[in-house]
């Protein structure tokens, strides 16, 4: 059987426009320099393709400097997709964007539409058997119970877990690694949410590697977290490690650089 949660045949991304230098960030580190994420961005393709997926590359959206960051306006389930409407007023237009994309490929595709429904893809982390969403700063109670009524005909089950303060997102703070196990830092973990999972922790001082992507037989990580690295190459993970440093100045990591689907036409 496919496992849901890491199987793919399909990946979207979207290149990073010159306007990426005007991204949402929450704490000014620096400009993100456009060449050095393109040739970042180029490496992440390269290893998704590595593992036989066709990886579609929209073109950049310039009046959208976040708009690199395609996780946020969809979720691709195996039934079909959920266009999001992103919490941050800049990005609400980048899910109309990516609407047309999914219809070409999913014959089910619904949309958030309340008015006070906020919900963003960096909140929603799909395992095996049910669906988490953090509430944040972009995504909301009324975004959480829209989205857990869509899916609702699909059977998915949503859980509404904890987001630490001061996070972006709650995929900021984590990621799926196999069917039973969660990669998390310990100040998300702690919570208990991720008591049905085998937990792997990141290394302390290394949480900004805990947004990572399990896709098909790879993990990619970003690099410059070898404690993190280690203990995921101890426990049997096949690791690549991208280059993040203009991405994390905006606050992006592995996850919000891609849509990882199977389409059912
Ligand atoms: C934002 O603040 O919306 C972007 N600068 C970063 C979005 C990262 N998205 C994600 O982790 N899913």
């Amino acid at each position: 059987m496919m496992a849901r949660s890491h199987s793919f045949t399909h990946a979207i991304t979207r290149k990073p426009s010159v306007s990426i230098t005007a991204g949402l960030r929450a704490v000014d580190i620096g400009t993100p320099d456009l060449a050095l994420m393109q040739a970042h961005h180029a490496d992440y393709i390269a290893a998704l393709r590595s593992t036989g997926a066709e990886v579609i590359e929209l073109a950049a959206l310039e009046a959208y400097p976040d708009s690199v960051f395609v996780e946020d306006t969809a979720l691709c389930l195996p039934e079909g997709a959920v266009i999001m409407r992103p919490g941050a007023p800049s990005r609400l237009g980048e899910a109309a964007e990516m609407a047309p994309h999914l219809r070409a490929l999913y014959g089910n595709v619904v949309q958030i539409v309340g008015a006070d429904s906020f919900i963003e893809g960096g909140d929603i982390l799909m395992t095996e058997t049910e669906i988490l969403v953090g509430r944040s700063a972009r995504t909301n109670a009324a975004g959480i119970a829209e989205l857990t009524h869509r899916v609702a005909p699909w059977g998915e089950t949503v859980r509404e877990v904890f987001t630490p303060p001061g996070v972006l997102h709650f995929k900021t703070d984590c990621s799926l690694l196999d069917a039973e196990t969660i990669l998390s830092t310990t100040r998300l973990s702690a919570s208990g949410c991720f008591k049905a999972y085998r937990v792997i922790n990141v290394a302390e001082g290394e949480e900004a590697c805990a947004n990572a992507i399990r896709f098909n037989d790879l993990v990619l990580m970003p690099a410059g977290f070898p404690r993190t690295r280690d203990s995921l190459l101890t426990a049997g993970y096949h690791i690549h490690e991208i280059g993040n440093s203009e991405c994390a100045k905006l606050d992006g990591g592995m996850s919000c650089l891609s849509l990882r689907f199977t389409p059912k036409p």
